[in-house]
C-alpha cells in the first residue's frame, strides 16, 4: 500500500445540534457498521477505536440565540473532541474522527492545531465540502451552527467555537483551501475575502482542470510551510447520486471516481497529519450505501490501491 502503517485512532462524535435536519448524530454508528476498522486494519494499519464522545440530545437542551443555535452545547463537544484529538496525537497516532454534523471540525481542528502549536508548527486545512461553512451568527441564513465551523477556524466568530484552547486563529488564511464548492452563500463569499482565503477550488475547476490537477494545487498549498494537514471530508461533497444520506445534498458533486482519485492523492502524499468524515445522515440514506462509501474513501485517504 502506498501508506506507511499508522497507528488509527477513531472518535466518535454523534453531533446533530449544528443541522436543522436530524439524523447525522448516528453517522459513526452506521460508519463503523459498514466495517471501518476492520476495512483500516486490513491495509496493515493498527486501530483503536476509542468510541463516541458524550453529546446532548437536542430534546433535553435549549436552544439559545437563534443566530447560532445550540452554540453552548456545540463548544462544549467540540472542546472535548479538541481534547481526545490532542491526547491521540500526542500518543502517536492519527485521529480519524466521525462526525455528526460538520460543527464537530471546530473541534478537531482545534486539536490537531494545539497540538502542533505545542511544537511552534502551524498546519494546513483541507477542506472538502459542497458549502463553505464561513458564515458567522450575524452572516447566517440559517443559524445551523454547521454552516460555521471554517469561519471559527479562521478566527471570524463565532467566539466560543474559535477560541477553544484561548487562542485564534487555528488555521491560516494561506494554508486553508475548500474543494468542491457549489454551494456558497452571498454572505459566506465576503467571509471568505475577509478572512484572506483565495484557494478555492470550485465544482468548474474539477470539471475545467480536473481532479488531480487541483489536488495537487491544494495540497501544495496546504502544505507549504506546515507540519502536514487536516483533511475535512464532508460527503455532501459527493453528488447525491452516490452519496444520497446527506444532510443537505446538493446537486453536481463530485463522482465516485474523483472522490476515490482524491482520497488516493492524499495518500500518495504522505502528509495528512488527521482526518474527519462527515454529515452521513442514515436516517435518508439507502441501505447504508453513503456510510459504505465513506469506509471506501477513508481507506483510499489512507493508503488502499487497486493494484
Ligand atoms: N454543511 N450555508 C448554509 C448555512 O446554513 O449556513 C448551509 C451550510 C451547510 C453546512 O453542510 O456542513
Ligand atoms: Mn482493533
Ligand atoms: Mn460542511
Ligand atoms: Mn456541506
Amino acid at each position: 500500500q502506498s501508506l506507511p502503517p499508522r497507528q488509527i485512532k477513531i472518535i466518535g462524535v454523534p453531533l446533530d445540534l449544528g443541522a436543522s435536519r436530524r439524523g447525522v448524530d448516528m453517522g459513526p454508528s452506521a460508519v463503523r457498521v459498514a466495517g471501518l476498522e476492520a476495512r483500516l486494519e486490513a491495509l496493515g494499519h493498527e486501530v483503536n477505536d476509542g468510541g463516541n464522545i458524550a453529546v446532548a440530545i437536542a430534546e433535553t437542551k435549549q436552544i439559545g440565540e437563534q443566530s447560532a443555535r445550540y452554540l453552548k452545547e456545540i463548544t462544549e463537544t467540540c472542546a472535548k473532541a479538541a481534547e481526545m484529538v490532542v491526547r491521540s496525537l500526542e500518543e502517536g497516532m492519527t485521529p480519524v474522527v466521525l462526525g455528526g454534523d460538520h460543527s464537530v471540525a471546530a473541534g478537531t481542528v482545534s486539536g490537531v492545531a494545539e497540538f502542533f502549536r505545542r511544537e511552534k508548527k502551524k498546519i494546513g486545512l483541507i477542506w472538502i465540502d459542497a458549502h463553505s461553512d464561513i458564515n458567522t451568527p450575524e452572516t447566517s441564513p440559517s443559524g445551523n451552527v454547521h454552516g460555521m465551523p471554517l469561519a471559527a477556524l479562521l478566527g471570524l466568530g463565532p467566539a466560543p467555537l474559535a477560541d477553544i484552547f484561548d487562542w485564534s486563529p487555528k488555521i491560516e488564511p494561506e494554508n486553508t483551501v475548500l474543494i468542491g464548492v457549489r454551494d456558497i452563500d452571498a454572505t459566506e463569499k465576503e467571509n471568505i475575502k475577509r478572512a484572506g482565503v483565495t484557494e478555492v477550488y470550485t465544482m468548474r475547476d474539477i470539471d475545467e482542470r480536473g481532479m488531480r490537477t487541483v489536488m495537487e494545487e491544494a495540497l501544495r498549498v496546504a502544505g507549504r510551510g506546515t507540519a502536514g494537514y487536516h483533511v475535512s471530508l464532508d460527503m455532501d461533497w459527493i453528488d447525491p447520486e452516490d452519496a444520497p444520506g446527506v444532510g443537505t445534498p446538493v446537486r453536481g458533486g463530485a463522482t465516485y471516481r474523483e472522490a476515490h482519485l482524491a482520497m488516493e492523492i492524499i495518500a500518495d502524499h504522505g502528509r495528512m497529519v488527521s482526518f474527519e468524515l462527515v454529515e452521513v445522515n442514515p436516517v435518508i440514506d439507502e441501505r447504508n450505501r453513503t456510510a459504505e462509501l465513506a469506509v471506501e474513501l477513508i481507506s483510499s485517504a489512507f493508503g488502499k490501491k487497486i493494484l
